[in-house]
């Protein structure tokens, strides 16, 4: 079925319709633009009036597991078959692989006899898709039929990502999230485009990823009782990691494990007494201090226990990086810290991944071919500078701007205030590239927003502090500096909101936010 030019350009220009007639509720005919996608895209041109209509006669053309995504994205709400060919037919949305678009770029195009979505990777196209997804009225998120107008804005979009790294991170240690929780919270965050999935596996209080050469690990330092206060407790097996990282995968999410050495380490330390210095077992710790647990760095068992650790950890890490923590190492002497990560930096290496750790690591001479997360708070960081210039590369994690454990003011439940109060405004206003003095802008990786989970037990503490908080990391990490607009972010978010009522989500109804 096909609508007459200018009929579909009135449709879109309604104000959305909430009242309901005798008849039902009305027909949502939200009036969406090209440009009111989060992160914003690099480059809209809006075609007005040369909109597409999805309809039951809409077919998807396509030949790669993103096709079946799109699927399985539009067939619940619009109630169409949408059935998937290989061969080009009229009235469809065509997903197409071609050079040019770059590892995660995608051009969409609209107009009113279909819709072609152009990448050169697989990654390309479900970015292109997390796109299209925005573009339909919030009704798409809808698991059941909906009346709706099923209408794409017409126009093209040339997309591609600021930076590689737009990451995000969980911290099992401290509260441990089971792989359901997860899983969930992967959904939300490939929304967004986030593309890497930091977990912090282990810490003082507990430890939570299985590794066969030192089972007592995850037997002790999984126990229940083994999360902040004495709550909960548990583990991944290798399975259940494996299963994340095959999930992750599928929505564009690389997924980079840590272990923190060779400080935060009493859970290992009560598991394995041996890895003291005295070798008498410390009581375990569900409190929140940190700094006071080292391992043994004069030990050769130290260092027998850190490379099992990481080649079994490597073995079922497909992504590039192996995080090694090295942060808040106050019980280790400055020497011995030095000499820790002379051996274990390399040892990363050795199993094929690239050394990732908390910036401290990069008083290493040994960290040049390292990876640092940057998570200060002062500009003034002369070690990180040096390393820098060696050659290492920087994750910008800045604690007063993208850690997303903090309270977002003195009202709202949850979260920590060591790094100030962060409301959406303050994750959203600053610059990767300015943030320290001295850095390349081809030192910096990516950004990425911490969740440390010392306050937080359930999936809904999880969602209230990440959202909407990390939208704004992620379209710092996104979008081109030039696009980069307060006024702009908080109206796109605010029409976002709707789509998580409609998904459950219990996310932070932020004051400086318009919310629809
Ligand atoms: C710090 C500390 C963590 C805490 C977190 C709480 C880093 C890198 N080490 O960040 O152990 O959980 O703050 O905000």
């Amino acid at each position: 079925m096909r609508v007459p030019r200018l009929a579909v350009a009135l449709v879109v220009a309604l104000p959305l319709v909430t009242a309901t007639t005798s008849a039902g509720p009305a027909p949502e005919r939200m009036p969406i633009a090209l440009t009111s996608v989060l992160p914003a895209v690099a480059e809209a041109v809006p075609a007005p009036g040369d909109d597409f209509r999805i309809t039951s006669d809409t077919t998807i053309v396509g030949d790669d597991d993103i096709a079946d995504q799109l699927a399985a994205i539009l067939r619940p709400a619009t109630g169409f078959a949408l059935p998937i060919s290989t061969r080009p037919t009229e009235d469809s949305i065509r997903l197409r692989r071609e050079p040019g678009h770059g590892a995660e770029g995608y051009r969409l195009t609209v107009h009113r006899d279909g819709v072609e979505l152009l990448a050169t990777e697989r990654a390309g196209l479900f970015n292109g898709v997390q796109t299209l997804r925005q573009l339909l009225p919030t009704a798409i998120e809808a698991d059941s039929p909906r009346r709706a107008e099923w209408i794409v804005p017409g126009g093209t979009i040339n997309d591609r990502p600021r930076y590689a790294y737009r990451g995000t991170m969980l911290d099992l240690a401290r509260h441990f999230h089971t792989p359901d929780e997860i899983r969930t919270h992967i959904d939300r965050i490939a929304r967004f485009k986030i593309n890497h999935l930091h977990l912090h596996l282990s810490d003082d209080q507990g430890w939570r990823i299985q590794i066969d050469a030192w089972p007592r690990l995850t037997e002790v330092g999984g126990a229940p009782g083994t999360g902040v206060g004495g709550a909960g407790g548990g583990f991944l097996t290798k399975a259940d990691y494996r299963e994340l990282v095959r999930y992750a995968a599928d929505r564009n999410v690389t997924i980079i494990p840590e272990i923190d050495m060779p400080g935060h380490v009493n859970a290992a330390q009560t598991a394995y007494p041996e890895l003291t210095c005295d070798g008498v077992a410390p009581r375990p710790r569900t409190d929140m201090r940190v700094g006071y647990s080292t391992l043994c760095v004069r030990e050769e068992i130290t260092y027998r226990f850190v490379e099992d650790v990481i080649r079994e950890l490597a073995e079922m890490t497909p992504g590039p990086y192996l995080h090694i923590g090295g942060d808040e190492t106050f019980a280790t002497p400055h020497g011995g810290y030095l000499a820790f990560q002379r051996r274990v930096l390399p040892l990363v290496e050795k199993y094929g991944k690239i050394p990732y750790g908390w910036h401290e690591i990069g008083q290493s001479p040994a960290a040049t071919r390292s990876v640092l997360q940057f998570w200060g708070r002062e500009r003034n960081h002369p070690s990180v500078a040096t390393a820098v210039a060696a050659g290492a590369r920087l994750i910008m994690s800045p604690a007063n701007r993208t850690y997303l454990d903090m309270e977002y003011d003195l009202l709202t439940p949850g979260g920590l205030d060591w790094a100030g109060a962060i409301e959406v405004s303050t994750a959203y206003g600053w610059d990767p590239a300015t943030l320290l003095p001295g850095i390349p802008a081809a030192s910096i990786l990516g950004v990425e927003a911490p969740l440390w989970s010392e306050t937080l037990r359930t999936e809904d503490d999880i969602e209230f502090l990440a959202f909407p908080r990390l939208v704004a990391i992620a379209e710092i990490g996104w979008s081109p500096r030039a696009t980069h607009d307060w006024a702009s972010f908080r109206s796109r978010l605010g029409a976002y909101g709707p789509r998580w009522v409609r998904d459950g989500l219990r996310f932070h109804r932020s004051p400086e936010i318009p919310w629809s």
